[in-house]
């Protein structure tokens, strides 16, 4: 029997997404009662939600399969190398139905609340239809990058065409055939969704803030015997991730000074054409940091956009002009650069002609009028912070989240917070929903709730010095790194937002497992129990 009876759940999951599956699987052959609450009307989250044009992954979809069950592996095929969204929303349905997991999912079901008893150790889980229940312990695998961001323009509550942001994509869909549609925001959301649109739209006006250094997908079938060789290389992949990052993409440990130039552009060629096993993301690391390397791959790149686009003036504004390649996220498109050499596709450069307003019919900048029928936000997200405040979350003394937030993000870990015992995000060190990164992530809360439970204990939380040291050593990461003091990773991207000094700024996933293997090991010293 559970030591704390007085909890209807062991567990309550927020979320079934990627990381909302696992837990509440791995959580449950643990033994424990565990309910999951999912806003949405399916499972899959991210791939539930991006049902906008063109969504697909642009990391192979293999690297996306759960690695812990040998049955899910072998039954299911991925149709592509990089499978589009509707596949990737089936194969999450595919594993939660397989491993019998809809039973304990309540779907259409959004959280509201969350408020921490003290004297029974459990939450109140608040629900949007105004019911409550109870949990020991809380996992909320809500998601970074779930909460989307939407900038604010004068006149836009005067618009009257239709409008949707790229992660809230309506489940009807939006008519975008002969529509004139514009598009704000080109990272790899936008590109994804401009190529596609460009093919059907009357009209499509990309309005572009940055330029993005894009590399060819090239996406393809997969079939069966090739298949059967990624079933056979699974175990490989998987032990390869462990003992590398989160993906099977091979690294090159030259130096690039090993290589002559003409033996660097040869190579940069090989990687553009799709060479196997090479991978942009395999470089060596001169290839990342500014310098010469940097500028020469950047070159190379801004060369081969140029080849793609007919119209120099057009490829000119398309070309990073402010910053290297790797200094934002890569993007992957197919038929991205094609699509500004068709007639119906006009390029708006945010940055010689920014929006001033929307209006009754469209969007007014310094220069242009535009006519849109349908305007699509690609602007990216308001990580972790956005999804957290989305919930009333109220921990020791009736004090919430939000207040503990009031001088920016404090974490420990990223995975708990001071004052809010029992409470989890199942942050990884990359952000995202890298499988590979989330299933060990989520053992080890998994063992950590077992640990606080054979202990006798009904509580655990961060100690204020462990979170107040993790905090301050993110943000001085953070600080010294001019890449993240402009990323979205660190919540750069929103005005005014304080950096949210995310895992990925501390270090490398098998690092950040090894601390935690140690954290328990040491018997969660860093952790108040009680
Ligand atoms: P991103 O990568 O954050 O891209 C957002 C895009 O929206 C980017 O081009 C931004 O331009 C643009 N943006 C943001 N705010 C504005 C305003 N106010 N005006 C014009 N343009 C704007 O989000 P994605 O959805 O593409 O990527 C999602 C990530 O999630 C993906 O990379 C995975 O890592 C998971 P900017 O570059 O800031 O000038």
């Amino acid at each position: 029997m559970s030591p704390n009876a007085s909890a209807r759940f062991d567990v309550v999951v927020i979320g079934a997404g990627i990381a909302g599956i696992y837990a509440l699987y791995r959580l449950r052959e643990l033994g424990l009662r565990v309910r999951a609450f999912e806003e949405a009307d399916g499972v899959g989250g991210t791939w539930y939600w991006n049902g906008y044009p063109g969504c697909r992954f642009d990391i192979q979809s293999r690297e996306y399969s759960y690695s812990f069950s040998r049955e899910l592996l072998e039954e299911w095929d991925w149709s592509e190398l990089y499978t589009a969204q509707p596949e990737n929303e089936r194969y999450c349905n595919f594993v939660v139905d397989k491993l019998d997991l809809r039973r304990d999912i309540q779907l259409g079901t959004r959280v509201t609340s969350l408020t921490w008893d003290g004297g029974r150790s459990h939450w109140t889980v608040g629900l949007a239809d105004g019911t409550s229940t109870t949990a020991q312990f809380v996992v909320g695998a809500i998601g970074d990058f779930s909460r989307e961001y939407v900038p604010s323009y004068p006149g836009f509550d005067d618009y009257q065409g239709v409008w949707a942001h790229t992660s809230r994509w309506p489940r009807e869909g939006i008519e975008l055939e002969g529509k004139r549609v514009g598009v704000i925001g080109t990272g790899s959301t936008g590109v994804q969704v401009i190529q596609e649109v460009a093919k059907i739209a009357s009209q499509l006006v990309v309005f572009q803030r940055t330029a993005t250094y894009c590399l060819p997908l090239r996406n393809r079938p997969i079939g069966p015997a090739e298949m059967r060789q990624i079933k056979d290389g699974y175990a490989e992949l998987f032990k390869f991730c462990l003992e590398h990052n989160t993906l099977s993409i091979p690294t090159d440990p030259r130096s690039a000074y090993d290589l002559t130039k003409e033996e660097r552009l040869a190579y940069y060629e090989r990687i553009w054409q799709g060479d196997p096993p090479l991978d942009i993301l395999g470089l060596w690391d001169e290839a990342w940091d500014p310098g010469p390397i940097n500028d020469e791959l950047s070159e190379f790149l801004k060369g081969k956009i140029r080849e793609q686009v007919d119209d120099a003036i057009i490829a000119e504004k398309l070309v990073p002009n402010d910053h290297g390649f790797g200094a934002k996220r890569p993007v992957a498109e197919e038929g991205y650069y094609a699509a500004f050499n068709r007639n119906n596709v006009e390029l708006v450069d945010l940055k010689a002609d920014p929006i001033e307003r929307f209006t009754a019919t469209g969007i007014k900048t310094r220069d242009h009028e535009s006519e849109l029928d349908v305007v699509v936000f690609a602007t990216g997200f308001d990580i972790v912070t956005g999804p957290l405040s989305a919930i009333e979350i109220r921990g020791e003394g009736g004090r919430t989240l939000r207040e503990h937030f009031a001088d920016g993000f404090r974490s420990h870990l990223h995975i708990m917070f001071a004052g809010f015992p029992n409470f989890y995000l199942p942050s990884p060190a990359v952000t995202g929903n890298f499988v590979r990164a989330i299933e060990p992530l989520i053992d080890w809360i998994g063992e950590m709730i077992c640990y606080v439970q054979r202990a006798g204990a009904t509580q655990i939380v961060p100690t204020n010095e462990a979170e107040e040291s993790w905090t301050q050593f993110g943000l001085k990461q953070v600080t010294e790194n001019p890449f993240f003091t402009k990323s979205k990773y660190v919540g750069a991207n929103i005005p005014g937002k304080p950096f949210v000094p995310t895992n990925m700024v501390f270090e490398p996933e098998g690092k950040f497992r090894a601390r935690r293997a140690e954290i328990a090991a040491g018997g969660y010293r860093e952790f108040a129990m009680g």
